[in-house]
């Protein structure tokens, strides 16, 4: 008598999701929209993981898959916590993409760069037989090369370059398709969403892979912005690509603020979401649309942007901001519009 009630789990489980609607019920039947997770958040906030699965019907790991976090000591793999992205998005029909299998920046520290080519060229085959084969047919699509140009366009000075030159490339697209000969293969990178020398360079590049018969399915385009700067001319810079035969995505959307955040610039950041979604939906190959990260609790922006922030679509405690307002109205407003 006069105790509290035990903490039972459905007394601390949030109800679902209030009133506001759902970006994957309303996206065209053949466009996926994603977000990247955050490990830690879906394994402890129940919020999170709620508006997750309401909202969208595609995840990115935003960290899990990535080589470094896989493979923290030779061959020891920890897959715990990409097992648990997949577990998640299976039980509530979301499909997996994965991210990302060789990128200069998620290499083991125990890769040492004075091994001899050949040692360095079996390491990477082993690892993308390796990840992928053990998600195969579990896993749409994979990013299997990130960020392998430089700003002007040419390939980028990295590990895989300097050691086994630029036919790294087309190894990792075939070793992806040979361990997964389902899953769509993307080429990704940042800064290429609008036109510029870099877009140019990926352009070429994506164009003599084809040409080679190299496995590459798809480009994405990991926009992440900033409020007050659109990419110039995305929707007809994403076509180009288009009509080398490949799907495209966004696949890391973001738009940052520079602090304070105030009416005006959420409003600027919504229209720039909306234009983005537009870009791709205008582009009769546009396979998905991924957010990074949907909430500005867990974003990456403010550790890396000093002085900006809150770059998702929802605020910190996961209340829609004008731009989740702006995707919906555009998503809404374009049914049983044809894509392209
Ligand atoms: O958002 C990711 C952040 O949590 C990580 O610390 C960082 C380094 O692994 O990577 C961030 O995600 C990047 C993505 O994997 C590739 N494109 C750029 C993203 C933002 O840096």
């Amino acid at each position: 008598m006069g105790q509290a009630e035990p903490a039972t789990e459905s007394s601390w489980q949030t109800p679902p999701t209030p009133g506001w609607p759902a970006l994957r019920g309303l996206m065209p039947a053949n466009v996926r929209i994603g977000s990247a997770v955050d490990g830690k958040l879906l394994a402890t906030d129940e919020r999170y993981r709620s508006e997750l699965a309401a909202q969208f019907n595609a995840v990115t790991a935003e960290n899990a898959m990535k080589w470094v976090n896989l493979e923290p000591s030779p061959g020891v793999y920890d897959w715990s916590e990409s097992d648990q992205v997949v577990k998640f998005a299976q039980a509530n029909g979301q499909a997996v993409y994965g991210h990302t299998l060789l990128w200069h920046s998620s290499v083991p520290a125990w890769v040492s760069e004075s091994w001899p080519r050949e040692r360095i060229r079996e390491l990477l085959r082993q690892h993308i037989t390796t990840v992928v084969s053990r998600y195969r047919g579990k896993i749409w699509a994979w990013d299997v090369v990130n960020e392998v140009l430089a700003e002007d366009g040419s390939l980028r000075d990295s590990l895989w370059l300097r050691k086994l030159g630029p036919g790294y490339i087309a190894d990792a697209f075939r070793w992806a398709h040979e361990a997964d000969p389902d899953a769509r293969l993307f080429i990704n990178d940042y800064g290429t969403e609008g036109r510029g020398r870099k877009a140019n360079g990926l352009l070429r590049l994506v164009r003599e892979l084809r040409m080679a018969g190299v496995p590459v399915h798809g480009v994405g385009f990991q926009s992440h912005l900033r409020w007050d700067r659109a990419p110039e001319d995305a929707t007809g810079n994403l076509r180009r690509f288009a009509a080398l035969g490949v799907s495209v995505a966004i696949t890391e959307l973001d738009v940052r603020i520079q602090l304070p955040v105030d009416a005006e610039k959420l409003l600027d950041q919504a229209l720039l979401y909306q234009h983005m979604l537009k870009a791709c939906l205008a582009v009769s190959t546009c396979e998905s649309v991924t957010l990074w990260g949907f909430t500005d609790t867990s974003s990456w922006i403010s550790s890396h942007y000093p002085g900006f922030g809150a770059a998702c679509v929802f605020d910190s405690d996961i209340r829609p901001k004008p731009a989740h307002e702006a995707l919906v109205q555009e998503l809404t407003s374009r049914r049983g519009t044809p894509p392209g």
